[in-house]
């Protein structure tokens, strides 16, 4: 079994509802052999980036630790997002989006996998979350701390604090 490592994952949902899917993802991935849940920051319900769509999302970002090389971790990720009813060939919306954020200080580029992920230092709902769990976290290319990036965001979309109590109504659409 290789060295544990830990890493950062960011969770996002714009359809159903979203911190039940967000819950449900994250306690998967808890499940999978080689992979340990560590924490879970709050939900933020955030305004789309970057897409056409009304719907809003819900994003987390959690900390986990993993013996899995970071193609395994993406694997495990992916694998999730099907089988809670992920159909990259219909939509760019989802009940569950799960990004690799950062892998320790490791740097990645090939054309399946980038990490750190190359969007996370332009979004808020990526940043907030990550600054609220590790403020601290390096990023190993830019040579900056997580809360340096947040402040240095120059068009920042509309992120809201929310907490994971009151929960209810339907879980993951269109789910196995
Ligand atoms: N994910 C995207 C594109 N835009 N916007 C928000 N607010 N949250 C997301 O998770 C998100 C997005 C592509 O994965
Ligand atoms: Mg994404
Ligand atoms: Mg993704």
């Amino acid at each position: 079994m290789g060295e544990e490592r830990r890493a950062f994952v960011g969770l996002g949902s714009n359809l159903g509802n979203g911190p039940t899917n967000l819950l449900i993802a994250w306690q998967r991935l808890g499940e999978v052999a080689g992979i340990t849940t560590l924490r879970l920051s709050s939900p933020y319900r955030t305004e789309p980036v970057g897409i056409e769509t009304e719907y809003w999302f819900t994003n987390a970002v959690g900390e986990l630790a993993t013996t899995l090389a970071p193609e395994q971790l993406l694997d495990a990720m992916l694998a999730i997002e099907a089988a809670m009813g992920r159909d990259r060939s219909r939509t760019r919306d989802r009940a569950v989006d799960l990004d690799l954020l950062g892998y320790d200080d490791l740097v990645v580029d090939t054309p399946r996998l980038t990490v750190p992920h190359p969007e996370l230092v332009n979004r808020l709902f990526v940043l907030a979350p990550l600054v609220e769990l590790a403020p601290e976290w390096f990023h190993p290319v830019l040579g900056r701390r997580a809360s340096e990036l947040m402040v240095g965001l120059t068009h920042p979309e509309k992120v809201e604090r929310l907490a994971w109590s009151s929960q209810g109504g339907e879980a993951c659409i269109r789910c196995e």
